[in-house]
């Protein structure tokens, strides 16, 4: 049988956070082994909200940095900047003209950043959910891991290519998402109802894959919980079930575990913990992101490789797209 295509990625709009790693990152390399990889720095996603120039470029580098430093080898997966493969805007153009305004006026993701950034609701936030069918639809892909809030735009990528399907033939794959059994949704430690983003203007609700020690522990000290004193999960604890998925997912642990651990202790113990944790896990991934980070022609290297493997599967299928659609081939 044919190896599954696996794609993903993530937009270099700051630090990557422990949102990003666990819901993503951490999930990718399992499937090395087995799949034909694609990692992508979808850089094209990023300009939906203004970036300055110069952080975007060393952000990009930074990147793909931290996926190679979480265990994603360039020998086995392709790895590669979006804009470096000009089919990913092409495609999107196209399918632009396969999706509804009502589809994309539902996305979550959509109204939260429009509140967000109410000076500045592009016609490119608003579609950007076409750019990301078309990064998953232009190489075939069949499962495509990414946290929770993803969910919702891969249901529209899969209506997409079942309509472009219909109205023409089988011409793309229709993907399905992975989302991990844990850290599928880490919360922000400030206002633990909230999703944790690597954009939020509070850093002390995110943790940076590149925080230090210290300030690891000290966001963990600060992080919001309720009024109950009990290492346990409830209804209403947002801050603490945060917290025992981050604590589950760095030490692997239960729950149960993790309660017998804590009994008669308080918050504080609880919270000292997690941070400890959560310092140890990244430690090996900061040592090996600042060797990385060190040897910019590294990761040059392996933006342009990956573009030459990624350019070629996306040529195939928007040739195919272009012939379905009537355009008079390239001559
Ligand atoms: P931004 O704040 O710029 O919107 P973000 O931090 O939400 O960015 P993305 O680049 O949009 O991150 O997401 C990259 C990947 O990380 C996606 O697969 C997404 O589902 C996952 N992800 C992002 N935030 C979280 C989170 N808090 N918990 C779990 N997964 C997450
Ligand atoms: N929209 C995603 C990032 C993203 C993506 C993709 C994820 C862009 N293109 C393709 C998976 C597959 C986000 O996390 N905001």
């Amino acid at each position: 049988m044919d190896k599954k295509t696996i794609f993903s990625g993530v937009q270099p709009s700051g630090i990557l956070t422990i949102g990003n790693y666990l819901g993503a990152i951490k999930n990718w390399g399992a499937f090395q082994e087995e799949c034909n990889c694609i990692f992508c720095v979808v850089d094209q996603h990023a300009i939906t909200v203004r970036q300055v120039p110069a952080d975007l470029r060393r952000r990009t580098y930074e990147t793909l940095a931290i996926y190679i430093a979480c265990g994603i080898d360039p020998e086995k997966s392709t790895l590669f900047v979006q804009s470096h493969v000009s089919g990913h805007a092409e495609l999107a153009w196209a399918l632009n003209c396969f999706t509804m305004y009502g589809e994309l006026s539902r996305m979550t993701q959509f109204k939260d950043k429009s509140k967000k950034n109410a000076d500045n609701i592009n016609a490119g936030l608003f579609t950007y959910p076409v750019l990301m069918a078309s990064d998953i639809l232009l190489y075939q892909t069949d499962l495509v891991p990414v946290g929770q809030d993803q969910m919702q735009h891969i249901e529209l990528a899969r209506d997409i290519a079942n309509r472009f399907n219909t109205v023409f033939s089988p011409t793309f794959t229709v993907p399905e998402g992975f989302i991990p059994k844990t850290g599928a949704r880490v919360m922000s430690l400030s206002e633990p109802t909230k999703k944790m983003s690597k954009s939020d203007e509070n850093v002390n609700g995110f943790v940076s894959l590149l925080d230090d020690k210290d300030t690891i522990i000290r966001k963990f000290k600060r992080a919001v919980t309720d009024s109950d004193t009990v290492v346990c999960r409830g209804d209403e604890k947002y801050g603490i079930n945060n917290l025992m998925n981050i604590y589950s997912c760095f030490t692997g642990k239960t729950d149960e575990e993790i309660v017998r651990e804590f009994e008669g202790k308080g918050y504080g113990d609880f919270k000292l913990a997690v941070g400890e944790a959560v310092a140890d896990g990244l430690a090996p991934i900061q040592a090996e992101f600042n060797k990385l980070m060190a040897d910019k022609s590294y990761l040059e290297a392996i933006m342009k490789n990956g573009a030459d493997t990624a350019n070629r599967m996306a040529q195939k299928t928007l040739s195919k797209v272009y012939r379905k659609l009537g355009f008079v081939g390239r001559l």
